[in-house]
């Protein structure tokens, strides 16, 4: 039987047999291929050269301290104007409230993200990051994205290494991947004309990998964006981590159009999905892991995702981030038990394995196979 009825993935096969990296037009063949199959099983191999039967999740929470925002990105729900009625900022001590009842709950990761909100003083980050490390020294803070990284140079009149440097003091270990979206222009302007460029996205990036903090990227697809957006995103992010080295995972994010100033759009199907997952996975060969973000995806078909490339599920997450659940297919619930995590990954022929945030093995909690 032959691998495939699309000659391009045969080729493509014979490429990653061979150890050879995958261009930008292989790229916009695996995305048009109708070998949904033939190019999972391509991913699939990837996936088990790198870390056989081990499919990682954690034990964590979201916390999103200010929905206030100025940048008005046209696929977020989430952002409110200040003077909204439900717009909102936490106070430190209700950071630390949720925090601790994410280490009772077991988290190793607290996650968190918040708007671009001018009314904040810089003293308040340096304060909730201090307080959080200081009350909860094992908790990882995987917080800020390189968007709001940006903002914060920018508004706070910071140089860039200067910011990182006084962030890390405070507490940061490191930096999730959201605000990449898309890089490529003129997409990137039509959906969030307001925010930096991927170009800086890309140098921030960098510059937290420089520094010692590792970063996580992703990519929002699903809306206007082209195969070739995709493709030149992809590439991009690949070139980063050849030079910088400290991206520890890619998350393609599917795009949830409800709420939304683009509600009028479908989204992304399963089919799309899983493609997206599977050709991340074969072009980004210098990523580890490749995270199937169930809240997005819906619980599965980021179970299906595993067979397609994906390694790790992401978290238990808990109710609670206002961010999560405004791009959440699950009817808004954002959360599962360790046991629910394990048994999807489980029933889908993997080992399941709970990690913490750099992805160091958590004693007690591999499943049963
Ligand atoms: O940057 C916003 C996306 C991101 C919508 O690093 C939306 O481990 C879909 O980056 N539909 C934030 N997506 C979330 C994020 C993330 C999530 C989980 C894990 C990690 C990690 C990072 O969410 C934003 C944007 O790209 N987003 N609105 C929406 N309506």
């Amino acid at each position: 039987m032959r691998f495939s009825f699309d000659e391009n993935l045969n080729k493509i096969a014979q490429k990653i047999e061979n150890g050879e990296r995958l261009d930008f037009e292989d790229g916009i063949k695996l995305f048009k291929t109708d070998d949904l199959n033939a190019l999972g099983k391509l991913a699939d191999f990837v996936r088990r050269q790198k870390h056989g039967r081990a499919t990682y999740f954690n034990v964590n929470r979201h916390f999103n301290y200010t929905n206030i925002c100025i940048a008005d990105c046209k696929f977020c729900g989430f952002y409110r104007r200040s003077r909204q009625p439900d717009a909102y900022t936490h106070t430190i001590e209700e950071a630390l409230e949720i925090a601790e009842r994410a280490v009772t709950e077991g988290a190793t990761e607290l996650h968190i993200v918040g708007g671009l909100n001018t009314k904040l003083p810089f003293s308040y980050y340096i304060d909730l990051f201090s307080s959080l490390k200081r009350r909860f020294p094992q908790l990882h803070l995987k917080a800020l994205t390189m968007v709001e990284l940006d903002f914060m140079a920018r508004f706070y009149k910071l140089s860039d290494e200067e910011l990182i440097e006084k962030l890390k003091q405070a507490g940061v270990d490191s930096c999730p991947g959201g605000g990449a979206e898309i890089f490529a222009e003129p997409t990137r302007s039509r959906i969030c004309s307001h925010k930096c460029s991927g170009e800086r996205w890309l140098e921030l990036a960098g510059k937290c990998h420089k520094a010692g903090l590792k970063t996580n990227a992703t990519m929002l697809y699903g809306h206007i964006e082209t195969i070739e957006d995709r493709v030149d995103h992809l590439l991009k992010l690949r070139q980063q981590q050849d030079e910088t080295g400290g991206f520890q995972c890619f998350i393609p994010l599917a795009f949830y159009p409800k709420g939304t100033a683009l509600s009028h759009l479908p989204g992304p199907d399963g089919v799309d999905s899983l493609k997206t997952i599977a050709v991340s996975r074969l072009l980004l060969d210098n990523f580890d892991h490749i995270k199937a973000y169930w809240v997005m995806l819906g619980k599965h078909l980021a179970q299906t995702a595993l067979h397609f490339g994906a390694n790790d599920l992401d978290g238990t997450i808990t109710e609670g981030s206002e961010l999560t659940e405004s791009y959440s297919v699950e009817n808004g619930k954002v959360s599962m038990t360790k046991q629910e995590i394990i048994r999807l990954i489980e029933n889908a022929g993997f080992e399941a394995v709970e990690r913490d945030t750099l992805y160091r093995r958590v004693q007690n909690t591999v499943s049963r196979t």
